[in-house]
């Protein structure tokens, strides 16, 4: 099912049966459940995959779903309800030895009881509002002559934000990493962790990459933590895919925060890791199927790592960048994913959120996936549009990334140096050979040797531009051989 926005993308075109099912404006297309129900049924659909936005956590469309007689490809609506709400989630994790964050899971009622609660695991504390998430509505208390006028204000932000004004409270937890682990049910009982993945470099609560393992987690406490996620999936009544997220601080507490109840974003991480195609066990899973794995079959192999390529312009704040892509080219080699949404002449534009693609790499360690990713990106080619290919390629190259120093902070405070543009050490060289290419154009001599490629770049009816690079291969390429093709063509 398909908006008008993306009447034209490829996905659209590859699938079977395609149904517009509105236009852009997601509340007009991808957010009207009855609507999408109704195509399902008209089409003869068996199941609705949810995706990973949209309607995909929404306990409503999960029992519409089902009462319409289809199949939710998710975990059901009772268990939404019970996962969605945070401090019933966090209840639930209590009850079932899941350690959370000290704190309360009921709206404060006075100061005088957030002063005697802050007293007793500590400042700083943390406000956050019960309605919230991602990282809305928190307030950091650090001093009990803070209290007062911050929960105060937290109550006010809630109510606006959120309709409702309760908030409780909790220790704030120092430079912890986010740490989740990905669980994996069937209808019959058996509930899998599929270890974890690390997703501490982020900017305002977006990933900008994750991978798995996490530097930070043991093969013991990879089972810890596992068996915590799995016992909080199983007391919800939980089938399908689902994310256990937790802070992880620098003594190996990890601490519950919230449940996913849905296919992540990063899931291809796990994927090169276990081997275990989790879109396919959703499919199967959803239609009945048992899990044939064993908890002690399932251990992480080699490295993998996920970039979330976006159209924004990390030089400018992140600004989210439109434009058609007029060049693509898409990296590829052992070990090298691309899950895309994009091809050569797509319209980005602002109706939904920056993601172009995910490229993802799998090596035997952690170095060689960094040293992969950093070649991949150096093939990868997105022109027309702003993208953070660049911001992830500095990121690559920064040497606390490269030792694993990171926590979800980190990326905030390393912004800076990450996007203030520096050109390149080779900058000049590359200047000089986009010169002399565009100098023996221009003086009709034709192309130099071997770049025909480049400048005889050959045009496609309706404009689009053929991919090029049958003679200039990569293979010996550095960052300055794509920038001075790139700069001739210009
Ligand atoms: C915290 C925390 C520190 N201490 N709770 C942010 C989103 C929401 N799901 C929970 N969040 C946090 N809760 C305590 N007690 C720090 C964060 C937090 C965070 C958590 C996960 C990933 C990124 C984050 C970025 C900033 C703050």
């Amino acid at each position: 099912m398909y908006s008008d926005a993306d009447a034209i993308a490829p996905h659209v075109r590859e699938a079977d049966e395609a149904v517009n099912i509105g236009p852009a404006p997601s509340r007009e297309s991808y957010l009207v459940g009855d609507r999408i129900i109704e195509v399902a049924k008209e089409r003869g659909a068996q199941a609705i995959h949810p995706g990973y936005g949209f309607l995909s956590e929404r306990e409503w469309f999960a029992r519409a779903v089902r009462d319409a007689g289809l199949v939710f490809v998710g975990p059901p609506a009772e268990a939404i309800a019970a996962l969605g709400s945070k401090t019933a989630a966090r209840a639930l994790a209590l009850k079932n030895d899941v350690p959370v964050v000290p704190g309360t899971t009921d709206a404060l009622t006075s100061v005088e009881s957030a002063r005697e609660l802050a007293e007793s695991f500590g400042y700083p504390v943390l406000l956050k509002a019960a309605a919230g998430g991602g990282g809305k509505g928190m307030r950091v208390v650090r001093a009990a002559s803070e209290l007062e006028s911050s929960l105060g204000a937290a109550q006010r932000e809630a109510k606006n934000a959120f309709g409702d004004d309760a908030v409780y409270i909790e220790k704030y937890i120092i430079g912890p990493r986010h740490v989740e682990i990905q669980v994996l049910a069937d209808r019959y009982g058996n509930v899998l962790s599929l270890g974890e993945r690390e997703c501490s470099v982020q900017r305002r609560h977006q990933k900008m990459v994750e991978e798995s393992p996490s530097v930070a987690v043991s093969s013991q406490l990879r089972q810890w933590m596992g068996e915590a996620a799995v016992r909080l999936a199983r007391a919800a009544g939980y089938v399908n895919a689902g994310t256990c997220e937790f802070l992880l601080d620098s003594e190996d507490n990890f601490y519950f925060l919230e449940m996913n109840t849905r296919l992540q974003v990063e899931h291809p991480v796990t994927e090169f890791v276990t081997g275990i195609d989790l879109v396919q066990w959703q499919l199967r899973v959803a239609a009945g199927e048992r899990l044939p794995f064993k908890q002690e079959e399932i251990r992480p192999r080699g490295w993998a790592m996920e970039c979330r390529i976006t159209s924004e312009d990390t030089a400018n704040g992140f600004l989210p960048s439109t434009g058609r892509v007029d060049y693509l080219h898409i990296p590829s080699g052992p070990g090298v994913r691309w899950d895309g949404g994009i091809e050569t002449g797509s319209e980005v534009g602002l109706h939904y959120d920056p993601l172009l693609a995910k490229l993802i790499v799998t090596a035997s360690t952690r170095e060689l996936a960094i040293e992969r990713m950093h070649r991949a990106l150096l093939e990868l080619v997105i022109d027309g549009v702003e993208t953070s290919r660049d911001f992830h390629l500095r990121l690559m190259e920064d040497g606390e990334f490269k030792r694993g120093e990171i926590e979800i902070q980190w990326l905030e405070r390393r912004l800076e140096s990450l996007t203030s543009v520096r050109p390149p050490p080779e900058a000049a060289k590359i200047a000089a050979i986009a010169a002399a290419l565009l100098a023996e154009r221009d003086r009709g001599r034709g192309p130099v040797p071997g770049t025909q490629a480049i400048v005889g770049r050959p045009q496609t009816p309706g404009g689009t531009t053929a991919p090029l690079y049958n003679e200039c291969t990569p293979a010996a390429s550095g960052s300055w051989k794509n920038a001075a093709r790139l700069e001739s063509l210009r």
